[in-house]
């Protein structure tokens, strides 16, 4: 009886898990974004996922369950090239997968680690997920062996970026892409609210990871590799002037603000083909 080493499915049918390291994961993967790319030729290549953006292998019972959350606003454009990309990626992976878009609504200043505690909220409101990537819409993944699965302690993803000559910009940099269990979420009372604007957040996130008892893992720099995609600042981002003295409190405000303070009032969520889309009003900076 191997009935202790597969899964029930939703549809019932019993399944092998999949192997632990999936056959289909090549290497290196060639990246480029090319100009007549359309959202409906992305959905044509992923026929197997489903609304909302989610995904399970067909033929196995996935061992892990990862959430993308990935916040937004005005990059349509770069949105689908990481569509295009991100959901082949996942599926070689083996997967059980779904992509969270977190739009912030208005034109106030933007708010990525605001965006990112409504996007865990959210989505631990529809799944149990075992894992969260903190993911910036404008990287892409170069090496299939980046395996989108959480660490025993935080992981920071994007270590190699072309921007910065495929290298660590500096030691303690935990940007562009991320990954924690909700158990290290709470750990480090999430994310916090009150950066507007470009700069710091991240850093801040990284100091969290340390207070909250962790520390910071990476991927080889050889497989932690990512293309930005070229844009300028954006408007309604500019840099954060104040982001200096507020990384500097962080030890004395990381337990007052984070994800037991995060209020936000959710517009819209929309189950699109290739993800769900969270929009939300997270006002302004108080
Ligand atoms: C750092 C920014 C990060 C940004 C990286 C890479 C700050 C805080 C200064 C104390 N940090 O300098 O937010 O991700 O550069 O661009 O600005």
């Amino acid at each position: 009886n191997l009935s202790h080493l597969s899964k029930t499915h939703s549809q019932g049918d019993e399944m092998p898990y999949c192997p632990k390291t999936s056959p289909l994961i090549g290497g290196p993967i060639h990246v480029s974004f090319p100009s007549g790319l359309t959202t409906a030729q992305v959905q044509r290549k992923n026929p197997l996922v489903v609304r909302g953006g989610r995904y399970r292998p067909p033929d196995c019972a996935a061992r892990h369950r990862t959430a993308i959350i990935i916040p937004h606003r005005h990059r349509e454009h770069h949105l689908k090239f990481l569509l295009y990309y991100l959901h082949p990626f996942l599926q070689r992976q083996q997967l059980n997968y779904g992509i969270y878009v977190i739009h912030q609504a208005g034109n106030y200043t933007f708010n990525r680690a605001k965006l990112m505690n409504v996007g865990f909220r959210e989505a631990m409101k529809e799944e149990d997920w075992d894992c969260l990537f903190f993911h910036d819409v404008d990287l892409i993944p170069e090496d299939d062996r980046n395996t989108y699965v959480c660490d025993s302690n935080p992981k920071h993803a994007a270590i190699a970026m072309d921007k910065f000559g495929y290298k660590l910009p500096y030691k303690m940099y935990f940007g562009g892409v991320s990954a924690l269990t909700p158990l290290h979420y709470l750990k480090i009372n999430g994310f916090p609210n009150n950066y507007w604007g470009w700069g710091g957040e991240d850093d801040d996130i990284g100091v969290r990871v340390t207070l909250g008892g962790m520390y910071i893992t990476r991927p080889s720099v050889k497989v932690g590799r990512y293309k930005m995609i070229k844009h300028k600042l954006d408007k309604g981002n500019g840099v954060n002037p104040k982001r200096f003295n507020m990384l500097a409190k962080t030890r004395q405000t990381w337990r007052l603000d984070g994800m037991n303070t995060a209020e936000y009032e959710t517009i819209s969520r929309q189950y699109l083909p290739l993800y769900t889309n969270i929009t939300v009003n997270i006002g302004t900076e108080a």
